[in-house]
């Protein structure tokens, strides 16, 4: 008998990697969606879409997890959620029933319903403090955006059932994941969608970033997708970092990108008003828009991995400049 895996948000960028990874695996692999009716782009594009069992699951109404549940799943991998920093300063409400409401939801079906099912929980570097150190499982938490308050919410809660209750439960705590399954509403996505609109075409006009100066710890989602799988194969539950484990700005993964595409990237100007011009071409590229700004965007963080290396046995794969790769050659190769 096949294992039996349930990923909700099946359809996102790190829920289409799981699931081909699982499915690869050898797993029987549902996935909940918030509709049946729209075609899972990500996973058709993985070459799987034929291989999940999908289930429809409501952002807001949670009553279909108990006959969800009921098929009995030896492992549940629980990524749905309002992921998008800004969305969640838009509605934050809405984020909070998204986040930390379905996650009770499914802990508390996993205890009723369930209570040998393996359970993973998607958390977020976002949950931890800046520090000048690397950031590991028991680095300190705050929170200071609504995204990162549903998040930290979650994962205390997880942390409670894991304890209260002996179920297997893990955290994982995921710093910035890219691909080129992003969408627009991501910055890496952004990027990498408007640079290759500007390669094609020469009369297209320059777009707009916000602080570009903002640092991240980026990784490949599908390397994240490998070390999600393993969590729930440990001997015991704990939480865990994934990470590459180097800060790069915004502006790097702009330069990076800009460079492969044949651009000579060239940057003047301090804050609101700096602006990229290509030095071949004399072209603008990229000017700032203050809009684009967060209340708080915090200091840059880097991640220490070290944990899921060592009971994992955990590496990322795909660099930085090949994540970027990837991401330009499907944009490309679509247009
Ligand atoms: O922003 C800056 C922005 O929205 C990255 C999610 O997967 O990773 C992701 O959250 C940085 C920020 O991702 C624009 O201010 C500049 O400093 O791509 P992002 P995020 O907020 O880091 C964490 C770990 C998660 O858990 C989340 O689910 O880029 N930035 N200019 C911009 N960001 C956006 N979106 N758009 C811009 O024009």
């Amino acid at each position: 008998m096949p294992q039996k895996a349930l990923i909700t948000g099946i359809t996102g960028q790190t829920g289409s990697f799981l699931a081909k990874h699982l499915v690869r695996a050898g797993y029987e692999v549902h996935g909940t969606t918030r509709s049946l009716e729209t075609t899972p782009w990500r996973l058709a594009h993985l070459g799987i879409a034929g291989e999940v069992q999908l289930h429809q699951l409501s952002a807001t109404d949670f009553r279909e997890i108990d006959d969800i549940i009921a098929r009995k799943f030896d492992y549940i991998f629980h990524l749905a959620a309002e992921s998008s920093v800004a969305t969640s300063l838009k509605e934050p409400t809405k984020t909070v029933t998204a986040n930390v409401t379905q996650t009770t939801a499914w802990l508390e079906a996993v205890k009723n319903a369930s209570p040998d099912c393996r359970f993973f929980n998607a958390v977020t570097s976002e949950v931890l403090t800046a520090s000048n150190r690397p950031l590991g499982e028991g680095a300190p938490c705050s929170a200071s955006n609504p995204y990162a308050v549903t998040k930290l919410a979650s994962m205390n809660m997880a942390q409670v059932f894991r304890e209260s209750f002996d179920l297997y439960v893990v955290n994982g705590l995921l710093f910035n994941h890219e691909s080129e399954l992003r969408d627009a509403r991501f910055v890496t996505g952004k990027i990498i969608l408007n640079l290759c609109n500007l390669a094609n075409d020469t009369s297209a006009p320059a777009f707009q970033l916000g602080n570009v100066l903002a640092e991240r710890d980026f990784s490949h989602a599908e390397d994240f997708a490998r070390g999600i799988a393993s969590s729930l194969n440990h001997e015991t539950s704990q939480d865990y970092v994934f990470a590459s484990g180097t800060l790069r700005s915004v502006k790097d993964f702009f330069d990076v990108a800009a460079s492969q595409l044949g651009f000579d990237p060239n940057w003047t100007g301090e804050g609101t008003d700096m602006v990229c011009r290509d030095l071949k071409s004399g072209r603008e590229l990229v000017t700032i828009n203050p809009e684009f700004y967060r209340p708080i965007d915090e200091k840059g963080k880097v991640g220490n991995p070290a944990r899921a290396q060592s009971h994992l046995d955990w590496q990322p794969q795909i660099t930085f400049a090949q994540l970027i790769e990837r991401m330009i050659a499907f944009h490309m190769n679509k247009t």
